[in-house]
């Protein structure tokens, strides 16, 4: 019988055989992770947790928040803020940055998350997620750490990932050599290895994006849809599938799992938005995750990776997924 792989042996190994990742950042995603088990001990909870329901608030999206949203945005601040590898975070739920009090050491790591994604899933108890990204803190620039600090392109992120609460426990997770998942083994408490380099196939049968919103599409998307529902007698001489999950932890699961691709485009809903998904917690960290399992990760027009973000909450159009299929709506061929 094979040894079961830990996420710390994992992450050990990274750090001691590769010498891929100095030790402040294992640790960094060892407490990630074990905010994450955190998170998926209260969202298991449910109803009988007294956790399900709103909040009465807004955050800075302008979004009203859950009970949960908040929980898990504290927990994973608690978690992170002591242990000396951070300089600040920052979080969908937070207008500003969070930087580690004065009592405690800083790092040098930068650590974003959305930390519940899907969260309008919650009462219908379909899969959530935590979404995280870690930049390293720019070497020049001032003492101290600000806002600017954070604005870097995704392709600087050191280590992304997500852990998706659905029928398991997931961690999913790239320090840049692949990607890895972690099954969350309740008995023991501990997240196993359960997949490794994972990769998504080429082409797929199968698009992932919010139908409701069709008359808004800008054209090309409109066109690429058709073409989909034209099934085999259409030009793409094949018939596809259509999954809408509503939290992009799933969607995004499912296309590491077997493939597909996730849209959701500018729509003219809010013209002057370039999207509804978030750049820095929800488009840089899962296209990190796509490029690394071999697929492409654009907003319609250049490789999420390289914009440049001007602002924290950046919005952004987001096409992901398997790379022909990508490249088929969006023109955009992957350098
Ligand atoms: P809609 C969740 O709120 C989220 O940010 C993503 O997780 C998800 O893919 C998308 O929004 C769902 O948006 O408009 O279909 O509810």
């Amino acid at each position: 019988m094979t040894a079961k792989i830990s996420l710390t042996r994992y992450l050990v190994e990274k750090q001691r055989v590769d010498n891929l990742i100095p030790s402040d950042l294992r640790l960094l995603l060892e407490v990630v992770a074990r905010a994450c088990k955190s998170i998926s001990h209260a969202v298991n909870k449910g109803a009988l947790g007294g956790v399900l329901g709103t909040a009465h608030s807004e955050n800075v999206q302008g979004e009203v928040q859950k009970k949960l949203d908040i929980i898990a945005n504290e927990v994973l601040i608690e978690a992170n803020e002591w242990g000396g590898h951070l300089a600040a975070m920052a979080s969908e739920e937070m207008e500003g940055i969070y930087v580690v009090p004065n009592r405690y050491p800083q790092g040098e790591y930068l650590l974003l998350f959305d930390p519940l994604d899907g969260s309008s899933n919650i009462e219908v108890n379909v899969s959530i997620g935590t979404i995280f990204s870690v930049l390293k803190k720019p070497e020049a620039g001032s003492p101290g750490v600000s806002e600017q600090d954070f604005l870097q392109c995704g392709s600087k992120q050191v280590a992304a990932g997500y852990c998706i609460y659905g029928a398991q426990t997931t961690l999913v997770l790239t320090v840049g050599d692949g990607v890895a998942m972690f099954t969350l083994d309740r008995e023991q408490g501990s997240f196993i290895l359960t997949e490794e380099d994972v990769r998504i196939p080429d082409d797929t049968k199968e698009f992932a994006i919010n139908m409701s919103n069709m008359r808004h599409w800008a054209p090309p998307v409109k066109r690429y849809i058709d073409e989909c529902l034209a099934g085999k007698e259409g030009p793409r001489g094949k018939d596809f599938n259509m999954r809408w999950v509503a939290s992009m932890v799933a969607d995004v699961h499912r296309i590491l799992t077997r493939g597909g691709i996730f849209l959701y485009p500018w729509d003219q809903r809010e013209p002057d938005k370039p999207g509804k998904l978030r750049l820095m917690y929800e488009a840089n960290p899962m296209g990190w995750l796509i490029e690394q399992a071999g697929g492409v990760a654009t907003n319609g027009r250049e490789r999420i990776l390289d914009i440049q973000p001007a602002r924290l909450h950046e919005r952004v159009s987001v096409i992901l997924g398997s790379k022909n299929e990508v490249e088929r709506v969006t023109g955009y061929h992957a350098t």
